[in-house]
């Protein structure tokens, strides 16, 4: 494999206004924002990552700013003139920072695509390269579309329809308390054949035990991260009382959370969020696990820009990802995202892999820079100090 030395590291803070804003049981947030990662290497080649946080400390603790600090004062510095073999190198180099996963994710991502870049291989032939042999990439991945809160259940059930008419054949809804059973009952007699699941985002407590049981009754794929998103105890004392899997999103940080949620009987099901686990290193590790164990796995997704929705499709592309992923086709997102060409459903609810190397999508600098501007004119915060 070729070397890449970073020679400058820059990010871009975005905000893009959403199609179809995602309702969860934590809120909503009216813009997409993330921090785009430009790393540059010494030949001028560029890679881009992105690190998909929200303003709040409302899904994890990280905000869209502590990850600004993070990686400017901390994470850049770790690497600005480091030569680098294979991004799976970036981990130990950032053996200094603790936690702050999202942040790390980022930059992690920018150099897998340099690397790929400079070796010219898609980045999902890239991350099969750092697999054992027998796991190369599809030319595709199946996915889903995770559909938010709505104001009644017609107006819910009118959006599966619009879902279904496009194509995805995978439907997951967001719940909460009070709009849980009823949804659930309603959608499944409406649509009685589709395959469904709910994301409850950390919305219960195991006191709700005998109510979430009620879900049994629908046939759900799984249900996603129904208690505290810091724990994984809990869910090990409900998914005994469930027939319906539990998926763990919110509390699983890395390969060893991951072990000791598979000891504990805490869910049968892992929705592995790249950003979330600290980058595709992490994430091949825990990629390995599922597949040793078994476990049914799939990609999930935090609304990324085209950037960081390329690099997550790549990964689902490898073949121990064996359950529809929650990464959309552009117009469900943003119109326009700020790379082209935008991703479109092909049959089979399936999204195809860009062909060029890297995340085989182009960044369109004009929009990045709408798209920063937008962030500077809406930004919600004071600053920090004068
Ligand atoms: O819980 O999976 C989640 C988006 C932002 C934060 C948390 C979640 C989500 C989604 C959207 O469900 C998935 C997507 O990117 O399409
Ligand atoms: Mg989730």
């Amino acid at each position: 494999m070729k070397p890449v030395t970073i020679k400058e590291i820059k990010l871009h803070l975005v905000a893009l206004p959403l199609v179809e804003i995602l309702k969860t049981s934590f809120g909503a947030e009216p813009f997409k924002s993330a921090i785009i990662v430009e790393a540059v290497s010494g030949d001028d080649l560029t890679g881009w990552g992105e690190s998909s946080l929200k303003t709040k400390p409302s899904y994890g603790a990280e905000t869209i700013l502590t990850a600004l600090h993070v990686t400017r004062d901390f994470i850049i510095p770790q690497l600005l003139g480091q030569t680098l073999r294979s991004p799976t190198e970036v981990p130990a180099l950032l053996n200094s920072v603790r936690g702050n996963h999202h942040a790390r994710a980022g930059v992690e991502a920018a150099i897998w695509d340099l690397l790929a870049k400079a070796n010219n291989m898609r980045l999902a032939d890239f991350f099969a390269a750092h697999l054992p042999p027998g796991h190369e990439a599809r030319d595709t991945a199946v996915v889903g579309v995770s559909i938010g809160i709505q104001d009644g259940l017609e107006a819910q059930l009118a959006l599966i329809q619009k879902r279904l008419d496009e194509g995805y054949g995978r439907i997951k809804l967001k719940i909460e308390p009070g709009w849980d059973v009823e949804l659930a009952r309603a959608a499944r007699q409406r649509f009685p054949d589709i395959m469904l699941m709910l994301d409850a985002n950390s919305a219960y407590t195991l006191a709700d035990s005998e109510h979430l049981r009620q879900l049994d009754q629908f046939d759900l794929l799984m249900i996603e991260q129904p208690l505290a998103y810091d724990d994984i105890y809990e869910h090990s004392q409900l998914q005994p009382r469930l027939r319906t899997p539990v998926c763990l999103d919110e509390s699983i940080y890395s390969a060893q959370d991951w072990r000791i949620a598979l000891a504990l009987g805490a869910g049968k099901i892992l929705n592995l969020k790249p950003t979330r686990v600290g980058g595709y290193t992490e994430s091949l590790a825990i990629y390995q696990l599922c597949v040793e164990t078994r476990t049914p796995l799939w990609i999930g997704g935090m609304l990324e820009t085209g950037i960081g929705r390329a690099a997550n499709l790549s990964f689902a592309a490898l073949p121990g990802v064996t359950l529809p992923s929650d990464i959309s086709a552009t117009d469900r997102y943003f119109d326009p995202d700020i790379t082209e060409p935008p991703f479109a459903l092909q049959p089979g609810s399936s999204l195809k892999l860009p062909e060029g190397p890297g995340i085989g999508v182009e960044m369109q600098r004009d929009r990045l820079a709408e798209a920063e501007a937008r962030w500077r004119a809406f930004n919600p915060f004071a600053p920090l100090w004068d």
